[in-house]
């Protein structure tokens, strides 16, 4: 066994805790070696993987790694909230007896770093000073070293983020280990994996992957599930699946922020990364905070809902980025941004990368390509059409790297929020926008947002289903208590942000394309919302909310016919009333869901009647 005490001592870990739970899972795992990182070890760590074959070059200090052909998005069925309370038990958290899973994933670690490194990584989901930093920290113990890359990415990372806590005990022990991947029945009966996050006791285990939100512990285990959980139980705040945008305008002098939550895939990063349509361009800037994680409290001197983004980093899906969709993702990935690509295509000769979307038609040359199971596209079949890249590859970058990156993004302070909006991929129904009355009426929209699952989670695209405020997939608790404590956290705001539903990916039934242009022309539905809440428009009433008159959003130089039009700007009401039975029976499932959602779901149902 390794000298445990050499080895934290050499990464400077003085927290006696710290060390304890290293020790413990070090010798659990069996790791042949300690090795505590930090922000700094980057350069050192790419060389060993570049070395290692883990990782190749993708042209001027950017670098293309594959992960295993079966562990390639999260897995929800693999995935738990355990606690030691049964009440914890939800409708989406696969709620498990925290004894029977940290037994179980004790069993399946057991050994299983035999011979490897076992990577302390101390990171900070926070900017440093931020109110809720108290339930930032956390200590991910990894044996795999691309994960120790993508996490310095995608956090802040250093062991002085650990040794000066007040509560030494007050960070979360984050535990990964990969496992045999070829060996471990992904998708079979005979699963081996799990990804179990204890709430109650501060701890995930994470067994079987090491692919991105599987993996980065940091992400999704703790900046969603256990921060939900904490934010819950401490009562102070809420974590998100939110992207989180300031939008300035010029001329006014004034800013804007606005954060919320579309499920995976569904356009959160390439809202955050929006540059204005050319014809706004002049009067209007968004900057990018987040763009897939928000951390909401009341902000104690100003009594005002604030938002921040825990993270460091993007962790960005690949699919149809390009320069018309999203020139500001392909500057953060850039040359000399030390980026990583994951299980797009990728040309081994000349470092080039390529997925689809990128461009219009594939490389015409096919010659030296290598899929994203590292198969020469050459050496395909006639008529072998699947996609060069998984439609959940993704790159993974630096905020810094962000062109639009707000100026105060690394502040404590976070920032104000002026509007909190829903969506998804939802091909008929939803409106371009629909602003909403009050607090128990958004959260009621959020609880029934409807949309089409995508790549992000195994096995899932297309499915239609229902996905409580875009975190269905990181609900750590019953949704009818998570409204509670929204209504709670949101209400005791003295100044209410507006609520809203948007949609970008209403669809022509004939013909499948989508209504809307979408990508940088979203920022006008947002605008017109900011302006319906400072009453400066008026909109129109309708059962389900305000929408736009057509003349009160701006359409200086969009492209899209009347007919698609009409199409976005109004409410099929016999649609909305085949939902609401939906609603109905979704709403019924909840347990505890507190009166005040019931209220604003009637109050909607009786508006839709009246509109016969
Ligand atoms: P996660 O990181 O999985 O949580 O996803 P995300 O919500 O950040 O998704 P992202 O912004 O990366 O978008 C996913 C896909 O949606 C990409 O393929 C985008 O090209 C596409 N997309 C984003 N915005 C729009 C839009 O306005 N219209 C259309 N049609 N597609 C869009
Ligand atoms: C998502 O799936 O919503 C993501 C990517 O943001 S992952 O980190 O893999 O969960
Ligand atoms: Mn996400």
């Amino acid at each position: 066994m390794v000298d445990i005490d050499t080895a934290l001592d050499a990464g400077g870990v003085t927290n006696p805790q710290v060390r304890e739970y290293i020790a413990y899972w070090a010798e659990l795992t069996g790791a042949a070696r300690i090795e505590v990182v930090s922000a700094a070890d980057d350069a050192r760590l790419i060389a060993e993987c570049l070395e290692a074959g883990e990782l190749e070059p993708a042209g001027d200090g950017r670098y293309y790694s594959r992960s295993y052909h079966k562990d390639t998005a999260r897995s929800e069925e693999r995935t738990v909230v355990a606690t030691s309370r049964p009440t914890d038990k939800g409708e989406y958290n696969n709620w498990k007896p925290a004894a029977e899973m940290v037994a179980l994933q004790k069993e399946r670690m057991a050994g299983a770093s035999a011979g490897k490194t076992m990577y302390v990584i101390p990171y900070l989901m926070a900017p440093v000073g931020n109110a809720l930093a108290p339930w930032a920290t956390g200590v991910e113990l990894t044996d795999c070293r691309t994960v120790v890359l993508h996490m310095i990415r995608m956090a802040r990372v250093g062991v002085q983020y650990v040794n000066d806590l007040e509560d030494p005990n007050s960070f979360v022990r984050a535990v990964h280990v990969t496992g045999d991947l070829e060996n471990l029945g992904q998708g079979t009966p005979d699963d081996q994996r799990y990804f179990v996050t204890v709430a109650d006791e501060r701890t995930i285990l994470h067994y079987g992957s090491s692919y991105g939100g599987n993996a980065l512990l940091g992400k999704i285990a703790h900046g969603l599930r256990q921060a939900a959980y904490d934010g819950w139980v401490s009562k102070k705040f809420l974590a998100e699946q939110y992207m989180l945008i300031g939008i300035h305008d010029k001329q006014t002098g004034k800013d804007y922020h606005i954060c919320g939550g579309f499920p995976s895939a569904s356009g959160k990063t390439n809202l955050a990364m929006m540059l204005a349509p050319d014809a706004l361009g002049d009067r209007y800037h968004v900057s990018f905070y987040g763009d897939d994680i928000a951390w909401l409290w009341v902000d104690e001197a100003s009594g005002r809902l604030y938002g921040m983004n825990p993270e460091y980093g993007v962790f960005g899906v690949a699919k149809d980025t390009n320069e018309g969709t999203n020139p500001t993702a392909l500057d953060s990935i850039a040359p000399g941004t030390g980026t990583i690509f994951t299980n797009i295509a990728y040309k081994p000769e000349t470092g080039e990368v390529w997925w689809e979307g990128r461009t219009k038609n594939p490389p015409a040359d096919p010659h030296g390509w290598l899929d994203w199971l590292g198969k020469p596209i050459a050496d395909r079949e006639e008529g072998d059409d699947s996609p060069w890249a998984h439609p959940n590859s993704r790159f993974t970058t630096t905020l810094d790297n962000v062109p639009n990156i707000a100026k105060d993004y690394d502040e404590p302070a976070g920032v104000p929020i002026d509007a909190i909006i829903f969506g998804g991929r939802t091909r008929d129904r939803e409106p371009l926008v629909r602003a909403i009355h009050d607090l128990a009426e958004g959260v009621y929209d959020g609880l029934t947002l409807g949309a089409e699952a995508t790549a992000a989670a195994e096995g899932k695209e297309g499915v239609l289903r229902y996905d409580p405020m875009s975190n269905r997939p990181f609900m750590a608790y019953g949704e009818g208590d998570y409204a509670r404590h929204y209504l709670d956290v949101v209400g005791a705001a003295k100044e209410q942000p507006i609520f809203a539903h948007v949609n970008w990916f209403q669809r022509d039934p004939e013909d499948g394309h989508f209504r809307w242009p979408g990508y940088r022309d979203n920022l006008r539905p947002l605008l017109w919302l900011l302006q319906l809440k400072n009453g400066e428009v008026k909109g129109q009433e309708t059962a389900v909310g305000i929408i736009p008159t057509r003349e009160e959003l701006n359409l200086d130089g969009v492209d899209i016919s009347d007919a698609d039009l009409e199409a976005i700007l109004s409410i099929d009401v016999n649609r909305w009333k085949q939902e609401m039975e939906h609603r109905e029976e979704h709403l019924s499932s909840f347990e505890r869901l507190p009166e005040e959602i019931w209220v604003a779901h009637r109050r909607v149902a009786a508006a839709l009647d009246q509109q016969d």
